[in-house]
C-alpha cells in the first residue's frame, strides 16, 4: 500500500519513445486524429526466459512508433504465470512497474502459485515479431485468444489490444449493459460508471465488468483484464471471424485466462480470483418494499400497516433519501422523520420478525459552520477527496453542493464507520438492519467543467424542497494541502487523447473530477471505476461494526470486480416499462451468473415512470425469482405497492408462496456459491451447453440449479413460447411431468397471478411445507422434500441449514441427498438444531401406487397419497433432521 507523500502511481511511467505532447484545453475537447491502429509496429520479443510454469520477456517497440493516441511506450515487461491448471495470468506492463494497477487492497490477487504447464489445460502460445500470443485449449487445440492479426499498442493514455474470435461468437459479461445476455456483435461496451438514469441499451451504465465468458459448444471460457481505466471493448465482425478489441485510456494489460470447459467451472475459477460472494442473511431473501416519495414517517407506518391488512408477506420496510434533513447523510428530518418516532417503528418491526433498512449517499454536503458532523468530522480527519492543488472538490448532488470521501485515505474507513455507529446506533439512534448504498459512481449532478457548483446546485433547486442559499463565494476551506507529488503535468487526466464512448461525453462530466489527487496518491483518472466497490467495502466494515459478526446486508448500485465478495446490487433506476421488464433478466444474469454478485435484482413494477397494474403483477412474479426482490418507485410517480389492486395483491401472494418454498434451496445455492463460486442463477447454456438453441435465450433462467423460471413477456399476453431442452422437467405447482423436446412449446392461459415454473429433472428439491408471513415464521415450518428424478431415474440435491445471520455460524447443517433405484439418501452433517422435521416426502414421475419405507420402515398406507394423473405420490412423515436417513419407495 502506497503513503501518502509518495510519488502518483498514474498511468504514465515507462519508456517513452518520443516526449508527451502538450496537454490539451480542458475546455475544449477535441478529437485527436489518430494513424490506423493496424499501422502501429508491434513490438518484439526479446530476451525471452522460460520455466516448466512462467514466462516472460522483454517486449520492444518492433518499428517507428505510430504514437496514435501519444507516444508508443518503446520497452515493455511480459509476464506469464501458470498458476493452476485451469487458469494463465498474462501481465503485460511498463519495465519499472510504476504505472497504475488495481491495487491490493482494492482487489488482493490470489496466493501466488504455479503449476506445470504440462498439467494446463491451456497454453500460453506466442509469435516473437511482431509479438503476439495466443491461448490454446490443450484438449481440443482450439484457439481460445489470438492477437497475431492486430499490432498491440501501448501508449500513456491508450492501450490497445485485440483478439480474433471464431465467426458468430457467443460473448456474455462485460457489464454493466442493459442489452441482450448474448452480446450483439457491431456493440462497443464501454466501462466508465455513470449515473445512468433509465438505464438506456447501448451505454455504459453503473458498474464496470471487465469479464466475458466466450461459450462454444465444444466448451466455456473466461478472459478477466484486471483494469480498472476506462474503456471501450469493440465486438464486430471482420470477414469470416469475429474480433474483441479493448482500447483502455491507462493502467495495464494484466488478463486472467481460465479454462472452465463448463460454464459453471469458470464462474469458479473467476471466484477464486475476486472472491467468493458473500452471504446474506435468511432474512434477506424475504420481500422488500421500497419506494423514493414516502412523505414522513406517517406514510411509511401507512404502507406497512396496509401490508398488513393485505395479507402480503412484508419482511422489510425501506425509505430512500426523503427520511434526511435538507438529503444530508447521516441526518434525519426533525419534522418529517423524527428520531423518535422512527425508532418506534424499527421497535414494531423488530418485535415482529421484519427489518428495516435506509439509503446512504457517498457525497456529504459541503456545510461548514453548521454544525454538520458528518461534513465536520470528515474536514477534521481530512478524508475528502481532492483537486491536485489542495481544494476539496466540490460536485452537486441532492443536498447541493457536497464533498466526496476519499476511501483511499487512510482515516476513510475509521471515519465511515464512526458515522454509522453514531447516527445508526441502536440505543439512541435509527437501527437499521441493512444499508443501501446509492450514487456512488459516484455521481454529482454538476456537468463539466463543473465551474460554479454553487450556481448548478441553485439552478437545480438542490435540495430540491428547500434550497439554501449556498455559502458564500470564497468561503475559506481549512488550510491543507496534501505532500503529494504534482501530477505530470504533460498527462491530461481531464480529457484524453482518445475517448472512451462515454455516454456523458467527457470522463468527468457529472462524477467526481479524474485530475482528483487520492490520498495515497492514486488519481481519480485510474481509480474512478472502484469507487462505488471501495464505498461497499466501508459500508459493510461499518455495518459489521454496528452488530459484530452478523452478516451485513447492503445493496449497492455501482460495482467493480469483487464487488460480490462485500454486498449485493440491484439494477439501478429502471424504468416501468415492459422491455425492462425483459431485460432485467439479462441484466441480472450478467451480475449473478459472469461477475459474481449474486445478491442482485431490478427494482419490481419498475423505479421510473408509470407502471400499469397488468406490468406490475407480471413484474411480482418475476421478481420472485430475483435473488433480492424488492418493489420500489419513483417519487412523483402513482404508487405501486402490490395492494393497490387485486390482481397484483393475488400475484405477488401466489409468487412470494413459492419464493417462500423454495427459500432453503436458494439459501443453499448461495452457501454454495460462497464456499465455492457455483453459480446461484445459471442461463439455459449453463446446464444444456452442448444445446445451440439455448445459447442466446435470455427470457428464461434456472433460479438456483434446477428451477426453470420462463415469464410471461408481452403486454396484454396470457401465453408464452418458451423452450424448453431435450429432457425432462416437472411443472412446479401440479408435478406433473413435462417431457422437453428441444424445441419451443407454446404455454397459454398463463394468467396475470402466474408465472410457469419447473422442475429440471434429476433434483431433490428441500421446500417448506408451506410460506410464511415472515421469514422468521418460515423457518418454523417443516420440510416437505420433493424428488424429481431425471430420465434415467437419479436426482441429487443439498440442504443447508444454519442461525440465518452468523458470519460463523457456531452449528450446521449440510445434507447431500442422493436418490436412485427408488431410495433417497440423506447423508452429511447435521448439527445445527433448526427445530423441524421433515413433514413430508414427495415422488415424482412415479408410474403407480407404491408403499414408502422410512429408514427401513414401512410408512402406514392411510399415510401414503397417490396421485395417478400427475404421477405423484407424498408420503406423510415425521423424519428428524438430527441425523441420516432414507425413504425408499417399494
Ligand atoms: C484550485 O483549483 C480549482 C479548480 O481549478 C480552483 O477553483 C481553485 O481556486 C484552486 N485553488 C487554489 C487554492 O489555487
Ligand atoms: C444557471 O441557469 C442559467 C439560466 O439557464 C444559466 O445561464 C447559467 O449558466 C446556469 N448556471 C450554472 C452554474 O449552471
Ligand atoms: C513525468 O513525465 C516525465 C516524462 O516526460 C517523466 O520523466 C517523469 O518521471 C514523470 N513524473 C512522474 C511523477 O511520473
Ligand atoms: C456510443 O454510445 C452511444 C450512446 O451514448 C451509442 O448510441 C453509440 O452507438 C455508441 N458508439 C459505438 C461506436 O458503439
Ligand atoms: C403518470 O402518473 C402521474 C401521476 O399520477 C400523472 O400526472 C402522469 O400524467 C402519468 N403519466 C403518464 C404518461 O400516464
Ligand atoms: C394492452 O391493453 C391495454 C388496455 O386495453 C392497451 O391500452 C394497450 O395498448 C395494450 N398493449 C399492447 C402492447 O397491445
Ligand atoms: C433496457 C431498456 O429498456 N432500456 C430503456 C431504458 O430507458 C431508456 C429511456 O427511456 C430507453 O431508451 C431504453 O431503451
Amino acid at each position: 500500500m502506497l503513503v501518502r507523500g509518495l510519488l502518483i502511481a498514474s498511468s504514465l511511467g515507462g519508456v517513452l519513445a518520443t516526449p508527451l505532447v502538450q496537454s490539451i484545453d480542458v475546455r475544449a475537447p477535441q478529437a485527436v486524429q489518430a494513424a490506423d491502429p493496424q499501422s502501429c509496429p508491434g513490438y518484439t520479443a526479446k530476451n525471452v526466459k522460460q520455466t516448466t510454469s512462467s514466462f516472460s520477456a522483454d517486449l520492444v517497440l518492433a518499428g517507428k512508433a505510430c504514437n496514435i493516441y501519444g507516444p508508443d511506450l518503446t520497452q515493455l515487461k511480459l509476464t506469464v504465470t501458470y498458476e493452476e491448471a485451469s487458469r494463465i495470468h498474462v501481465k503485460i506492463a511498463d519495465p519499472e512497474g510504476k504505472r497504475y494497477q488495481v491495487p491490493e487492497s482494492v482487489l488482493p490477487r490470489p496466493s501466488s502459485s504455479s503449476c506445470d504447464s504440462g498439467s494446463a489445460s491451456i497454453l500460453f502460445k506466442y509469435n516473437v515479431s511482431p509479438f503476439s500470443f495466443s491461448i490454446v485449449r490443450k484438449g481440443t487445440n482450439e484457439v481460445l485468444f489470438d492477437t497475431s492479426s492486430y499490432p498491440l499498442i501501448f501508449e500513456p493514455q491508450y492501450l490497445r489490444i485485440k483478439t480474433s474470435l471464431p465467426a458468430n461468437a457467443n460473448i456474455y459479461g462485460l457489464g454493466e449493459h442493459s442489452d441482450p445476455f448474448r452480446l450483439p456483435h457491431g456493440i462497443t461496451r464501454t466501462m466508465w460508471a455513470r449515473d445512468s438514469y433509465g438505464i438506456p441499451t447501448n451505454t455504459n451504465l453503473y458498474s464496470s465488468q471487465p469479464i466475458y465468458i466466450e461459450h462454444r459448444p465444444t466448451g466455456s471460457h473466461g478472459v478477466f483484464l484486471l483494469n480498472s481505466n476506462g474503456m471501450d471493448v469493440k465486438l464486430s465482425d471482420e470477414g469470416s471471424k469475429s474480433a474483441l478489441e479493448y482500447s483502455i485510456i491507462g493502467g495495464i494489460l494484466d488478463f486472467y485466462f481460465l479454462s472452465g470447459p463448463n460454464p459453471a467451472d469458470v464462474a469458479k475459477q473467476y471466484a477464486k480470483i475476486v472472491g467468493l460472494p458473500a452471504e446474506m442473511p435468511y432474512w434477506g431473501f424475504g420481500f422488500h418494499q421500497c419506494r423514493y416519495g414516502y412523505k414522513d414517517y406517517v406514510d411509511v407506518a401507512t404502507v406497512i400497516g396496509k401490508y398488513e391488512a393485505a395479507g402480503i408477506p412484508l419482511e422489510t420496510m425501506w425509505t430512500d433519501i426523503d427520511y434526511m434533513d435538507q438529503r444530508k447523510v447521516f441526518t434525519n428530518d426533525a419534522s418529517y422523520f423524527p428520531t423518535d418516532k422512527v425508532r418506534e417503528i424499527v421497535d414494531r418491526l423488530h418485535k415482529k420478525n421484519q427489518h428495516y433498512i435506509l439509503m446512504v449517499d457517498p457525497a456529504v454536503a459541503y456545510q461548514p459552520n453548521t454544525n454538520y458532523i458528518a461534513y465536520d468530522e470528515g474536514i477534521k480527519a481530512d478524508i475528502f477527496m481532492k483537486r491536485p492543488n489542495g481544494t476539496t472538490f466540490k460536485g452537486v448532488v441532492w443536498p447541493g453542493v457536497t464533498v466526496f470521501p476519499d476511501w483511499f485515505h487512510p482515516k476513510a474507513s475509521s471515519y465511515w464507520t464512526n458515522q454509522f455507529l453514531r447516527f445508526f446506533n441502536k440505543d439512541t439512534g435509527i437501527d437499521i438492519d441493512g444499508a443501501w448504498i446509492d450514487m456512488n459512481d459516484p455521481s454529482s449532478f454538476c456537468p463539466f467543467p463543473c465551474d460554479d457548483p454553487f450556481g448548478s446546485a441553485r439552478n437545480q433547486s438542490l435540495p430540491p424542497t428547500r434550497p439554501s442559499p449556498p455559502p458564500a463565494p470564497g468561503t475559506p476551506v481549512p488550510p491543507f494541502k496534501r505532500g503529494v507529488a504534482a501530477p505530470n503535468a504533460t498527462l491530461d487526466f481531464l480529457n484524453p487523447p482518445y475517448h472512451i464512448n462515454n455516454t456523458n461525453g467527457a470522463i468527468s462530466d457529472r462524477t467526481a473530477y479524474t485530475d482528483i489527487i487520492h490520498a495515497n496518491g492514486l488519481v481519480e483518472y485510474d481509480t474512478h471505476n472502484v469507487y462505488g466497490h471501495m464505498m461497499s467495502v466501508e459500508t459493510r466494515k461499518a455495518m459489521l461494526a454496528r452488530r459484530p459478526g452478523k452478516r451485513p446486508i447492503v445493496i449497492t448500485r455501482s460495482t467493480y470486480s469483487g464487488t460480490g465478495h462485500h454486498t449485493g446490487k440491484w439494477l439501478g433506476d429502471n424504468l416501468s416499462q415492459w422491455d425492462q421488464y425483459r431485460s432485467s433478466i439479462a441484466g441480472m444474469l450478467g451480475m449473478a451468473s459472469i461477475a459474481q454478485i449474486p445478491m442482485v435484482g431490478s427494482d419490481v413494477c419498475g423505479f421510473g415512470g408509470n407502471t400499469t397494474e397488468t406490468l406490475c403483477a407480471r413484474w411480482a412474479t418475476l421478481g420472485a425469482f430475483y435473488p433480492f426482490y424488492r418493489n420500489h418507485n419513483q417519487d412523483g410517480s402513482p404508487s405501486q405497492e402490490f395492494y393497490l389492486w387485486a390482481s397484483v395483491t393475488q400475484a405477488a401472494k401466489n409468487a412470494i408462496d413459492i419464493r417462500y418454498r423454495l427459500l432453503d434451496y436458494i439459501y443453499t445455492a448461495f452457501h454454495q456459491a460462497h464456499v465455492d463460486g457455483t453459480p446461484v442463477l445459471n442461463p439455459l447454456f449453463y446446464k444444456y451447453p452442448k444445446d445451440s438453441n439455448t445459447f442466446g435465450l435470455d427470457l428464461q433462467f434456472f433460479y438456483g440449479d434446477s428451477i426453470l423460471v420462463s415469464p410471461v413477456t408481452e403486454e396484454n399476453s396470457t401465453s408464452v413460447s418458451i423452450y424448453l431442452p431435450k429432457d425432462i422437467f416437472y411443472d412446479f405447482l401440479t408435478y406433473a411431468p413435462v417431457q422437453g423436446q428441444g424445441a419451443n412449446v407454446k404455454l397459454t392461459n398463463v394468467g396475470f397471478t402466474a408465472i410457469p415454473v419447473h422442475i429440471r429433472g434429476g433434483a431433490v428439491l428441500p421446500l417448506r411445507a408451506s410460506s410464511a408471513m415472515t421469514t422468521f415464521a418460515l423457518r418454523q415450518q417443516d420440510f416437505n422434500i420433493v424428488i424429481a428424478p431425471s430420465a434415467d431415474g437419479k436426482a441429487t440435491g443439498s440442504l443447508y441449514i444454519d442461525d440465518g445471520e452468523s458470519i460463523a455460524p457456531s452449528a450446521t447443517t449440510e445434507i447431500k441427498f442422493g436418490f436412485t433405484d427408488g431410495k433417497l439418501t440423506a447423508s452429511g452433517k447435521f448439527n445445527y438444531d433448526a427445530k423441524v422435521k421433515v413433514g413430508s416426502v414427495t415422488f415424482l414421475n412415479v408410474g403407480s401406487a407404491k408403499s414408502v419405507l422410512v429408514n427401513g420402515k414401512a410408512v402406514d398406507a392411510g399415510k401414503v397419497k397417490y396421485n395417478a394423473a400427475t404421477k405423484s405420490l407424498v408420503a406423510t412423515t415425521a423424519i428428524s433432521l438430527k441425523s441420516g436417513f432414507t425413504v425408499e419407495l417399494k
